[in-house]
Order: structure tokens, then sequence, then C-alpha cells
């Protein structure tokens, strides 16, 4: 898209208080502008109920609501439900961290999804509990230095985008703050759609991840450009790759090798040479997996995870 056609107007105010090359703020400022000002937000504690800062001085231009950190997806479900009783049509919207949604949000998340609730539920993934001082979260990458996993993470991460396709929802996408004009498509998009909406940004956050802030932006590029990170969308049935990822699946674009994106952060830097053989393994088998949802329809995969899951 044209960047003329973006929205000028800034519903995120500058003089906030998130840190310099915070991805979670440029990815919001984004999400208000496709929004066009016309949404209710819900936020679960994270970064952003911290730097978005308190009422009546708060950065952000529309109507915040902050909520206990497990029950985001229930709190835009009852808003949902008391504005639809007064035929008030305004869009709700859940911004919590991978930490409010990973972990401890999951079921009311799951919940709201399977009631199918008119929602719409995003989250960006910054793949740690940064707020509170850069904990490991289950969106938290194999490897990975955290102040709880000090010797690199012994489990991979699990992927919320996926449990969510398996809900059978109207619209599942992934995107990041490398692609904003992607991001905004995306959100224009779901605003479009009735019933629950899930959106996963991918945030590189430098004091949690330990890159210069200067590097936000370049290295979000690099998670999709060596497949750490995938962007695609699952909409009315169909199942598709975007952007860069896309470039990559049709052969038009070559994967980096992950090498790159791992030595640009200090939080890979205790790596041995057998975790990062894991690591290109588990790039390798979840690219492979979301080709196969591209390329057979979405119910035959869930039918295969539950064959698998049943062995
Ligand atoms: C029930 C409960 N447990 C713990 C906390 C403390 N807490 C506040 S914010 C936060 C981290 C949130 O992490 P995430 O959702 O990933 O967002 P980020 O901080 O990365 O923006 C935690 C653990 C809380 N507010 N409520
Ligand atoms: S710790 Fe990370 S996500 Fe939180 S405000 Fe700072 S840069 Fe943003």
């Amino acid at each position: 898209m044209k960047i003329s056609e973006i929205e000028r107007e800034e519903f995120l105010l500058p003089g906030n208080a998130a840190c310099h090359g915070c991805p979670s703020s440029m990815a919001l400022r984004t999400v208000l502008k496709a929004l066009g000002g016309k949404a209710i937000l819900v936020v679960p504690a994270c970064c952003t109920s911290v730097y978005m800062g308190p009422y009546p001085n708060s950065a952000i231009r529309i109507p915040v609501f902050n909520t206990a950190f497990a029950a985001a997806a229930a709190t835009a479900s009852g808003i949902r439900a008391s504005l639809e009783m007064q035929g008030d049509d305004t869009v709700v919207v859940v911004w919590a961290g991978d930490g409010g949604t990973y972990d401890i949000g999951l079921q009311a998340l799951s919940g709201a999804a399977e009631r199918n609730e008119d929602i719409i539920y995003i989250c960006y993934n910054n793949e740690i509990y940064s707020n509170t001082g850069i904990q490991r979260s289950s969106a938290t990458p194999y490897g990975a230095w955290t102040t709880t996993t000090w010797k690199g993470k012994k489990e991979h991460r699990k992927d919320v985008a996926e449990i969510l396709l398996t809900h059978n929802v109207p619209y599942v996408s992934t995107a990041s703050i490398g692609y904003l004009g992607d991001l905004y498509e995306k959100v224009r998009k779901a605003r479009e759609i009735r019933g629950f909406r899930y959106i996963e940004i991918h945030a590189p956050c430098p004091p949690g991840w330990r890159f210069p802030m200067n590097r936000t932006v370049h290295i979000a590029r690099l998670a999709v450009e060596t497949g750490m990170w995938i962007l695609f969308e699952y909409s009315e049935g169909r199942f598709s790759f975007t952007g860069a990822s896309d470039l990559i699946a049709k052969g038009k674009k070559k994967m980096k090798d992950v090498q790159e994106y791992l030595s640009s952060q200090g939080r890979f830097s205790g790596l041995t040479e057998s975790e990062i053989r894991e690591i290109k393994k588990y790039i390798n088998d979840r690219w492979n997996r979301l080709v196969g949802i591209r390329d057979h329809e979405l119910p035959s995969f869930i039918r295969l995870s539950a064959q698998n899951a049943l062995g």
C-alpha cells in the first residue's frame, strides 16, 4: 500500500514512557492508525500499561480498559456484549503481551475464540515478560537467555497463532514490526470481519534481547528473512503466506542463514553448535508444517494433528 494512504492522525502520543526503539509502541501506533481511532482497547498488565501513563494523562487517545493479567479476552467479551445491547458497533480490541497471551491469559483467549466473540485480539510478542524484568515466557525461543533461563531456554516456544487456527475462527494472522505496512493492512482487513479475530505481532525488544535500540526494525526483518518468524494470514477458510515469507515460499527470495539473526542479539551469545543445529531443525520443521497447512484444507490439518496426537 502507498504511504499516503496511511492515516495521518496520531492516536499514540509522542513523549510516552516506552524505551527508545520499543517495538510495542511502534506496533501500537500503527494498529491505532489502522483502527482509525474508533475502538476501545483492553490492556492486561504489560509494558504498555506502564508506558501509556495513568488517566487522565494517558498517551493513548482512545478509551482504554486496564484489566487483570488473566482476563483480557473475557473483559473484552463483556465490553462487546454491553455495546451490543446498546446498539453500538465500536470495535473492541485486546492489546496484550506474550506473557498475558501465551501463559496466564490463554484460557480466557481460548474461551473467547471458541465462543467466536466479536473482538480483535492482538498479541505483541516480544518473547519475554519484559515489564517485570525479562523472565522467560512460553513464547521465548529455544536457547535464548532470560533472567530465568540464564543458561539458555531448554524448551521450544509454543505457537499460539497455530493453536488459534484449530479454533476455527474467522481470521488469524501474524505480522512484524519490521513490516508496518503489512500490519496496517491486516488490522484494516480484520476490522471489517465480524467474529473472533487474532493477530500476533513479532516485536524485538532491545533491552530484553540485548541489542542496540536503533536495530529494532533490522532485527525484526532478519527474523522473517531467516524463517525464525513467518508471516501468514488465514481468512475466509484460506491460508496463505504474506510479504517476505510469501516470496520465500514462492522461491523468489532465498531464506537467510539463521546464524545472522542469532549473532545479532546478546541473548543468543551462549549458544553451542548443537543448539544452533537444533534451532535450524526447528525452523525447517515449522516451515514444512505451515507449507502443509497452506497446501491442504485447514480442516484436514486439524484432523492430521488429532491423528498425530492419538498416535
Ligand atoms: C496475576 C499477575 N501475576 C503477575 C503480575 C505481574 N506482571 C505484571 S506485567 C507482567 C509481565 C507481562 O509480560 P507480557 O505479557 O509478555 O508483556 P510485556 O511486559 O513483555 O510487555 C507481570 C508478570 C500481575 N500483574 N498479575
Ligand atoms: S522493555 Fe521492551 S517492550 Fe517494554 S517498553 Fe522497553 S522496549 Fe518496549
